[in-house]
Parts: structure tokens; C-alpha cells; sequence
């Protein structure tokens, strides 16, 4: 498949989409027929015993697409129910022969094709897509060893240690089981009671409280294996590894307020964002990373290394980066797809293999046997989304849905029948061999000692937040725990999360009618990672939206000219008036406004621009929906511009508790906690250059600490 070819890339990413052909249908300009073939005269009306009389038993054609139709829903996966997923490739940057054998990681021509799926872990399928919740990551890769399956979170560690504890912590999510309340959310009596009553949980609740939880998009989230897995050399030395994907646009979030309104306002907000972006050639890039340690210094940390409620931090252990994978294709049909891709932990190459983690090892089973339900018998993997893109073959015969015509008399092994075939492969010809890892232990039901720690890195992640990511995690804590109707509950969440950041205990205890606990928890460290502070990610402004609020009679050279700067950065504009159509610029130039205040709104945006334009200003004044809109971007702490007359409006909205451009100041740049304000300029690629700057920040925190001291 992705043969040496000189220097030239070898394309192995179209090899899935070639082979995803072979079974799609295009139905343009075709008779149509029922499922057996044949055509069709008429498919309005059933067949009946007169005009007026009951149907007929004999229509075929009726009670084939009803049949159907009754059979169109599988059930949904019983966690990550809500997914979306794409197509695209993975390249290794340069050959990791020096730590793994794994073919996929050796070469940087090949591209190895990829199929990756989000999803959220709680909510139904139909549920919406900005709920607080950790996200689904997974990625299948095809390679020429087979399918490589990285099935991970965009949280690096997990709730439990043990597998054996995971539905007891997926039924503690979910909607309560004698109501069906409420629907994909943490805010709830049985979550909070199975937290407290589990103190390993305390690690991932704390990133659960984050920004991390809320992700502005799928594009700008990391991704993380979380499992403790091995990387295996040709020589059979093996090195412990944690996976890394790391966005290029960097990891950006939503604010909790905006989350939740975002959830009936665009329910698909994450996923049409994620359609619309590789729709437009703004492919999503996440490059790869490995942290690595010797077998060696297996005992040698103050955590254990197979305890998923811990990271390794990168301080300690640097993450390694080693290749990227690129998202360029939508699918065809999402349940073909999506919906019926099939991931599982245990689908490795040579060249990986597992660690002893326990919750890996649960993980193991799983899948497989929860896609038996799901997918209806044991052939899911002939599933054109789950097929390698390399040949099957085994004695594995028959079962639900076979579609394989598998040829000849011989169906098992040893066999002289068909000489021996298909024959086991050795080890140095790329048969996959387990790591003969050393066992000396007796059979026991128990936790280690070694992972009894489960304050530390809580802390750790505590102390790493920057000033505004601690306000939100106690803002999460106050809606979440406040929405917990048990009060010995909540008493006990600020009693167990003392132990991790007092200040954050005595805080919520105030704001949820809890009592403050009498001291602080006995947790000391002091200790923080940069890593996990979004504070310091990556900034862009690339792909990001931004709202232009225009009516008839606006600028024309504030509207085109600073457009078309963004427009070449990547920025998406689109007009929005109080009506959809063509509007007319003060100097007869006619836009087109998309979208109108009844099928926008701020929370769809990144950012928002008020050009001037004496008409359209007088026209936005007059109806509230403007300065609702300034002033939810304001609220989130968005970026907003305005230019002349537009700086007026601002100063009718929250907008003008900042700074802004003096009324008869020219060309004088006021840039104020995200709002940047112009007037009389004709410099306006200058405007927009540090528009855009504003608009990399992503969102402008000091801003909402500012409101909030000042409201309080
Ligand atoms: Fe899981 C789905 C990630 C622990 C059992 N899991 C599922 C998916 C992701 C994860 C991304 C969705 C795959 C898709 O898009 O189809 N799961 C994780 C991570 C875990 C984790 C990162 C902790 C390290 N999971 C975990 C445990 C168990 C499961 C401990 C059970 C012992 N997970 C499942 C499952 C699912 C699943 C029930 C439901 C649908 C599916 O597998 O295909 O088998």
C-alpha cells in the first residue's frame, strides 16, 4: 500500500477513501426500484381494494420500505453516545525505528489514512453538543499492519482506577434511572454522591470542572490516550508511552454561561463547526506526541505510571513530537460511517502493545463485546468503515451479517486440505508477537498501594490555572454542586475538594449553603505544570467567526476593506442585519446580509464588528437585539471593533464601561480588554491587523474579573 517511491509522498490516504467507494451509491439521475431491483411505477399511494378500501397484503412494495423504515435505528453506543467524525491522514515526522517497529511511525512519505470520531460521554445521541462533559477523541488509523485504534479523551487522566468500577460511574452520570433526569450533565444528585463516596475521582473532577470541559471546538481541543501503553522496538526493547495530540490552533474553550445557551441555540454547534471548517478547506491539525519512559524507571516516580487518575507531568517527562494528522474529508453518510464505526483499545499493531494499567485492561473487553449489541453480530468488521485497507484472512466463518463469500472446503487450522493456509506469519516477517513482560504475582483482588494518592495531582491541576481558569472552576463547582439537592452531599464535595485547593472549598461552601470547612485540607503541594494551563496554548485567529452588524446606509470602506484583511488571514465574516438580503452602503455598494438577529446571535461568533455608517448605526439603534448581541460577546469576553459612528453604539451597550475611541479623536486606535474602537481612519488595514490580534486572544478574561469585582 505505501510502497518506497524516491522522495516523492506515497499516498496511502486515499487508499480508505478508494476502498469506502467500492460500497457507496450515488442515486443522480437513477430509476427507482425496490431493494430487489425492480423499477418502480408509482410510490405514493399503497395498494387498495378500491380508492377507498383497506390495503392490500400483496403490496411488496409497501411493506418493504415500512420494514425497513422500522429498522433503522441501532442502539446507540451506551457512552459517547453523540459523535461526529471525519476523515483525513496521519505522516510521522521522521522514523521512530529507534523506539518502535510499528510501520505506520517509520516512514515520513507515507500517509497513513485516518478516521476520527468526537463525541461527548453522557448524553443521548440526540443531546446537544456544549454540554460540560469530557470529550471522546478517537482515532482509527489504517495502516499497512492492519488497523491501529487510539481510542482517547480530551482529558488526560480518568475518574477510576479500575475497570470494574466503570458502569458503576456511567450509571452515576447518566439521567437518573427513575425519571430519565437530566440529560447529559454532571449536575446531579448520583454523580456527586458516587464523587464523594470515590475519592479517586477527585484528579479528573477537577478538569471535569474546567474550561477543558466546554471546548470551543473540536479543532481546538488536545487529545490524550490516557491508558499507559508500549512502544516495542524491532530489537523487542520496550519504553512505557502516554499519547499526545496537540492542536495546531491550540486549546481554546467556551464560557459556562455561553456553553449552556449555546446548547438550545445550536445544538450542533461543535459538529457544524467541525463540517463547516473542512468544508472550507480550514483542515483541523493535530500534531502527535509520544512521552516515553524507560522500563527502567518504572517505580521511579512519585505516582504509579499505570494509574489512569495520573498524568506524567511534562515537565518531568517531555512530550516528544513526532508526527501530524490532518482532517480533510467530511463523510458521506453519517451512519455508514460514524455511527457505525467501531473502535476498541485492543486493535493494535506490532510495535504497540499494552501496560498493565487496569482500566486499560477492562478497556480491553469492552468494545468488542459492546459492539456485538450494538452492531448485531460478530461481522461488524466487515463494516466498510471498519475494514483494514489490507487483505483479511483466518478460518473465522459465518455469524449474523456475513458478507464475505468466503471460497473453498477449509475453515480451520492445521489443515493439508489448502496446505496450511493462510499460514501464521513469523515475528521478523510482521506477525504480532505480545511482549513477553515478566509475571511473578499471586491472584488477589485488590488496589495498590502505589495508587492511593488521589489529591496530589488534583492539586497539581489547582495550581497550574491561571487566575480566570480558577474562577471558572469555581463558577462549575457553584452551578454543579449548587444544582445537587442532597445537602449531605454537598457538605461532603466541599469537605473532599479541601483537600485538594482550600480556597476553592471555602468559596463554594459559601456560595452553595455549605459550611466552610474549619482548615485547610491537608494536601500540601506546591507544585505546577505550565501544560496544563490553556493560558499558555497556541493563539490564531484562523477560522474563527465574526459577526459584521450592518443595515442600509453602512460604510462601504469599513465593511469591504477590513473583510477582506480578515478574509485573507482565514477569519470568516458574515453580514448580520435586522433582516436577511441586500442591504446598501452609504456610498450604493450592495452586501448581502446571511443571517438577521433571529437566526443569529453573539454566541455563534468569536467576535463582532460595528463599521460605521450613519444610517446603519441610527437603523441598529432602534431595536434592542443590537445591544443584546454586543452585549453578550461583551459578556463572554469576546472581542468587538467598532469604527465611527459604531463607536457610539458600543458606548449604548455594557461595552462602554472600557475605554473607547474619543468622539473627535482621528485615527486614534483605542484597545481596551478586547475592544478595539477607531474613528476617522483610512488606515484601515491597520485596524484590522490589531482587530485580529484581539481576535487570536480567543476571549479577553480580565474582562469578566473586571465585571465581576465591579458587580460585586
Ligand atoms: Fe470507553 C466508548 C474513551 C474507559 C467502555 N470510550 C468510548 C469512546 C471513547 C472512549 C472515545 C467512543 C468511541 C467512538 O467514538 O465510537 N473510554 C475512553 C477512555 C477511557 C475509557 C479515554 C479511559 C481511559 N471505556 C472505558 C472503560 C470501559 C469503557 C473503563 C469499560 C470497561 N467505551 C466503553 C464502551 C464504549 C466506549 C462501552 C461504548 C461504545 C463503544 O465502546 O464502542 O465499550
Amino acid at each position: 500500500m505505501q510502497q518506497n517511491q524516491g522522495n516523492t509522498t506515497v499516498s496511502g490516504d486515499d487508499m480508505k477513501t478508494r476502498q469506502m467507494e467500492r460500497h457507496t451509491a450515488d442515486h443522480r439521475e437513477q430509476p427507482l426500484t425496490t431493494n430487489l431491483g425492480v423499477r418502480l411505477s408509482h410510490t405514493d399511494d399503497s395498494l387498495k381494494a378500491g380508492v377507498r378500501g383497506p390495503t392490500l397484503m400483496e403490496d411488496f412494495h409497501f411493506r418493504e420500505k415500512i420494514t425497513h423504515f422500522d429498522h433503522e435505528r441501532i442502539p446507540e453506543r451506551v457512552v459517547h453516545a453523540r459523535g461526529f467524525g471525519a476523515h483525513g491522514f496521519f505522516q510521522v515526522y521522521e522514523s521512530m525505528a529507534e523506539y518502535t517497529k510499528a510501520k505506520f511511525l517509520q516512514d515520513p512519505r507515507v500517509k497513513t489514512p485516518v478516521f476520527v470520531r468526537f463525541s461527548t460521554v453522557a448524553g443521548s445521541k440526540g443531546s446537544a453538543d456544549t454540554v460540560r462533559d469530557v470529550r471522546g477523541f478517537a482515532t482509527k488509523f489504517y495502516t499497512e499492519d492492519g488497523n491501529y485504534d487510539l481510542v482517547g479523551n480530551n482529558i488526560p487522566v480518568f475518574f477510576i482506577q479500575d475497570a470494574i468500577k466503570f458502569p458503576d460511574v456511567i450509571h452515576a452520570v447518566k439521567p437518573e434511572p427513575h425519571n430519565e433526569v437530566p440529560q447529559a450533565t454532571t449536575a446531579h444528585d448520583t454523580f456527586w454522591d458516587f464523587v464523594v463516596n470515590t475519592p479517586e475521582t477527585a484528579h479528573m473532577v477537577m478538569w471535569i470542572m474546567s474550561d477543558r470541559a466546554i471546548p470551543r471546538s473540536f479543532r481546538m481541543m488536545e487529545g490524550f490516550g490516557v491508558n499507559t501503553f508500549r512502544f516495542v522496538n524491532a530489537q523487542g526493547n520496550a519504553r512505557f508511552v502516554k499519547f499526545h495530540w496537540k492542536p495546531l490552533l491550540g486549546v481554546h474553550s467556551l464560557m459556562r454561561d455561553e456553553a449552556q445557551k449555546l446548547s438550545g441555540k445550536d445544538p450542533d454547534f461543535h459538529r457544524r463547526d467541525l463540517w463547516d471548517a473542512i468544508e472550507q478547506g480550514n483542515y483541523p491539525e493535530y500534531e502527535f506526541g509520544v512521552q516515553m519512559i524507560d522500563e527502567s524507571q518504572e517505580t521511579a516516580f512519585d505516582f504509579d505510571i499505570l494509574d489512569p487518575t495520573k498524568l506524567w507531568p511534562e515537565e518531568l517527562v517531555p512530550v516528544k513530537i513526532i508526527g501530524k494528522m490532518t482532517l480533510t474529508r467530511n463523510t458521506d453518510n453519517f451512519f455508514a460511517e460514524t455511527e457505525q464505526v467501531a473502535f476498541c483499545p485492543a486493535n493494535i499493531v506490532p510495535g504497540i502493545d499494552f501496560s498493565n494499567d487496569p482500566l486499560l485492561q477492562g478497556r480491553l473487553f469492552s468494545y468488542q463485546d459492546t459492539q456485538l449489541t450494538r452492531l448485531g453480530g460478530p461481522n461488524f468488521h466487515e463494516i466498510p468503515i471498519n475494514r483494514p485497507v489490507i487483505p483479511i484472512h483466518n478460518n473465522q466463518r459465518d455469524g449474523l451479517h456475513r458478507m464475505t463469500v468466503d471460497k473453498g472446503q477449509v475453515s480451520y487450522f492445521p489443515n493439508s486440505l489448502r496446505q496450511g493456509y493462510p499460514a501464521p506469519v513469523p515475528e521478523a516477517e510482521g506477525g504480532y508477537v505480545h511482549y513477553a513482560e515478566k509475571i511473578d504475582a499471586r491472584v488477589i483482588r485488590a488496589r495498590s498501594d502505589s495508587f492511593q494518592d488521589f489529591f496530589s495531582q488534583a492539586a497539581l491541576f489547582w495550581n497550574s490555572m491561571s487566575a480566570p481558569e480558577k474562577e471558572h472552576i469555581i463558577d462549575a463547582f457553584h452551578f454543579e454542586v449548587g444544582s445537587v439537592k442532597d445537602k449531605a452531599i454537598k457538605q461532603r464535595v466541599v469537605d473532599m475538594f479541601n483537600q485538594v485547593a482550600p480556597e476553592l472549598a471555602s468559596q463554594l461552601a459559601l456560595k452553595i449553603g455549605a459550611i466552610p470547612p474549619a482548615e485547610p485540607g491537608r494536601t500540601a503541594v506546591a507544585a505546577n505544570s505550565a501544560a496544563l494551563s490553556q493560558a499558555n496554548t497556541r493563539q490564531s485567529p484562523v477560522s474563527r467567526k465574526v459577526a459584521v452588524l450592518a443595515e442600509n446606509g453602512v460604510s462601504y470602506p469599513a465593511v469591504s476593506q477590513v473583510v477582506s484583511v480578515l478574509k485573507t488571514a482565514g477569519i470568516q465574516t458574515e453580514i448580520i442585519s435586522s433582516h436577511m438580503g441586500m442591504i446598501t452602503s452609504a456610498e450604493g455598494q450592495i452586501f448581502e446580509a446571511v443571517k438577521d438577529f433571529a437566526t443569529a446571535g453573539a454566541l455563534l461568533y468569536d467576535a463582532v464588528y460595528v463599521p460605521g455608517g450613519s444610517g446603519s448605526i441610527e437603523s441598529l439603534s432602534q431595536t434592542s437585539d443590537t445591544r443584546d448581541f454586543i452585549n453578550e460577546a461583551f459578556k463572554h469576553a469576546k472581542t468587538i471593533a467598532a469604527a465611527d459612528e459604531g463607536v457610539d453604539l458600543l458606548r449604548a451597550s455594557d461595552a462602554r464601561t472600557v475605554q473607547l475611541a474619543p468622539p473627535n479623536a482621528a485615527n486614534q486606535l483605542s484597545t481596551a480588554l478586547g475592544v478595539a474602537t477607531i474613528r476617522k481612519t483610512s488606515d484601515w488595514a491597520g485596524f484590522s491587523q490589531e482587530f485580529m490580534k484581539l481576535i487570536a486572544m480567543h476571549r479577553h478574561w480580565e474582562r469578566t474579573s473586571q465585571a465581576k469585582r465591579s458587580n460585586g
